[in-house]
């Protein structure tokens, strides 16, 4: 018991004691005023296992080398680490575990302000540089960064030390337990287990880039782009914010627009904030609505005072009737998948070749809108959405607000925080037309009423370009109070599955009650985040059974009845879960994780994934709307 109180008191210490606080959260770019460097690589790493585990902070373990404290082994960054050993331990520890590795500082770069940002570690992280505290940050997959000049030498090699604890809490997002056990005939003294709420592996580590890079003394800060359309021309209006100028001070301003040959196509505006006309502009659209170009982009070229940023952006606009979604006006169904960052051995690590291989199994799909599964996606994933013409349903990492304890002000807190941290990060994204702030909470409790109220208009304010907020429900429709709030009704639908296994007879009444319920309420638009069932690649039986590839694409089939009947109404999309088989906790339900994929987990399709190609490549045609030449 002494036990249990002393970690959890450590627990709840370090996650309310730091925050980080930054303004802009501009993605690393180079330009002739910044400079990157890249601090990904193989680092040293050590779990904290003691008991307690909280000897590494006893020990003071940032004050030396990591490899003076004790044993190191090499750990690449970025990953996740549960994988990339063979200690079972190591892939299902529940705690700190630490990081580091030596740097260099050029000394030219003395008269700049240098900054360290990590992509994103999972969950709670503390951050020094030769010892010193520098950040520390609350929450996984997005990324934090401070200033160093104060902590590192121009002259000398540096240490970065990172702890990452992944402990889940009822306050965290997402939120979890730890459960004690203290039936000694059962279980050693001290025993713990963490509990999910989710259905994912709590990958840990530093999952994305690692980055040092430079601005100047003065620098833009932040750069926030909404467009329009009218007739034929763009119009764009930003907002940019400077950062490091004394008060009063005016520093000289340039902001002009390059195309994506960048030629500069707008006369330079000498204001912080304007508004640019781009007349014969080319718009961004989805790369099933225009094949021949998807994915404009434009780039807005900052220089304050020397600092230049160039911020890449797409004009379009999306608007949601009561029963369509708009893309620059033109109706768009969204055929898409649900997907998420898991690779065998990576885990959630940051992985070129497979978002490559992504994005070439999405087009052989005929997926043209993905849903960022319950937490946001990395940059350089979500960079290629917005450069190929794919729409983006953009989800934070609420899932499994499921308990009466994940509703208190703690918890709405650091919701809002960070849906703050997300619409910051990917606010001026062509690709989001969406931000979904949960996925299946407990919108049938009262207390989510007041909750959801509160973070859907909150979460509105954050956004200028307006676009449309939601959760996602498992509820039934006259159960939930929180779907009120949503811009469009999203729902998660496993008939014949979780319940009726077997059935699929019955999707054809299930399926059109509950929409036909959903309508009459809220007399809104309807999408299908999630319908799936698991299915084991290689498993066949006729007539079907549940987990054969015949069961999946049978009941994909009758479902697909039903979306047919429905999206020349007021379903405005539909997405398969999931686009490929991921890992999950070992549960009785779960064979190696869960296996909803049309796809396996090394992206190769089942039966499911070539009928689903069948259908949306079907539904290019029947649903994607005459583009009008500009
Ligand atoms: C859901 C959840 C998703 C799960 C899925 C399933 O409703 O949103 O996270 O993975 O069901 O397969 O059980």
């Amino acid at each position: 018991m002494a036990d249990k109180c002393r970690v959890l008191r450590f627990l709840v210490f370090f996650c309310l004691s730091y925050g980080v606080l930054s303004k802009g959260m501009l993605y690393p770019r180079d330009s002739e005023s910044r400079v990157v460097k890249n601090l990904d690589g193989i680092w040293n790493f050590r779990a904290d296992k003691s008991p307690g585990r909280n000897h590494s902070f006893v020990e003071q373990w940032w004050k030396q080398p990591l490899s003076a404290t004790g044993e190191v082994i090499p750990m690449p960054v970025p990953s996740s680490y549960n994988f990339i050993t063979t200690d079972k331990s190591l892939r299902d520890f529940v705690g700190w575990v630490w990081y580091d590795r030596d740097f260099y500082v050029p000394p030219e770069w003395q008269t700049e302000r240098v900054i360290l940002r990590i992509g994103s570690a999972n969950y709670y992280t503390t951050v020094w540089v030769n010892g010193l505290q520098l950040m520390s940050h609350d929450g996984g997959h997005l990324p934090f960064e401070s200033e160093v000049n104060s902590v590192v030498t121009f002259s000398m090699v540096n240490r970065v030390t990172v702890a990452v604890n992944n402990t889940l809490t009822p306050t965290t997002l997402p939120p979890g337990t730890i459960h004690f056990e203290t039936n000694t005939r059962k279980y050693p003294k001290g025993y713990f287990v963490q509990n999910l709420q989710m259905d994912h592996f709590n990958y840990a580590g530093i999952h994305r880039h690692v980055h040092m890079y430079t601005k100047p003394t003065v620098y833009v800060d932040d750069i926030t782009i909404v467009t329009t359309i009218q007739g034929q021309n763009g119009v764009v209006t930003y907002t940019v914010t400077e950062g490091g100028t004394a008060s009063g001070a005016v520093s000289p301003v340039e902001v002009t627009i390059e195309d994506r040959d960048g030629n500069t196509v707008s006369s330079p505006s000498t204001r912080l904030q304007d508004t640019i006309v781009i007349p014969d502009a080319r718009l961004w659209w989805p790369w099933t609505m225009k094949p021949d170009d998807p994915g404009y982009m434009y780039t807005l070229k900052v220089n304050v005072s020397g600092d230049v940023y160039r911020q890449p952006f797409g004009i379009r606009t999306v608007r949601v009737t009561d029963s369509q979604f708009l893309i620059n006006d033109i109706p768009f169904y969204c055929h898409g998948v649900g997907r998420h960052e898991d690779s065998e051995i990576r885990g959630k690590g940051m992985d070129y070749p497979l978002t490559a291989r992504d994005f070439n199994m999405f087009k052989w799909l005929g997926v043209n809108c993905f849903r960022s599964t319950v937490y946001p996606n990395a940059d350089e994933f979500m960079d290629q959405a917005d450069q190929q013409g794919f729409v983006v349903l953009q989800e934070s990492p609420g899932t499994g607000i499921t308990q009466h304890d994940n509703f208190g002000p703690i918890s709405l807190a650091h919701h809002k925080e960070v849906m703050g941290e997300m619409v910051r990060k990917d606010k001026n994204r062509p690709s989001i037309v969406m931000w979904f702030v949960a996925n299946e909470p407990s919108s049938n409790f009262p207390e989510a009423e007041d909750y959801f109220r509160d973070l859907i208009a909150y979460t509105r304010s954050l956004d200028a370009a307006g676009r449309p907020v939601a959760f996602i429900t498992d509820k039934d429709y006259d159960a939930d109070v929180a779907a009120q709030f949503s811009d469009v009704i999203c729902l998660n639908r496993y008939y014949s599955w979780y319940s009726d296994m077997g059935h699929t007879e019955v999707v054809g009444l299930q399926l059109p009650t509950e929409l036909e319920g959903w309508r009459a309420k809220h007399k809104k638009p309807v999408i299908i985040t999630e319908y799936g069932a698991d299915t084991i690649v290689g498993l066949h039986m006729e007539p079907s059974l549940t987990f054969t590839e015949e069961y999946q694409t049978d009941f994909m089939k009758e479902y697909h009845k039903v979306f047919d009947k429905y999206r020349s109404q007021f379903l405005i999309g539909e997405l398969s879960w999931v686009y490929a088989d991921f890992l999950t906790v070992q549960d009785i339900k779960r064979v190696v994780g869960n296996r909803k994929g049309v796809l396996t987990r090394h992206r190769q399709p089942k039966a499911s994934g070539h009928l689903l190609r069948q259908r949306y490549h079907s539904l290019i045609n029947t649903t994607t709307h005459a583009v009008p030449a500009l």
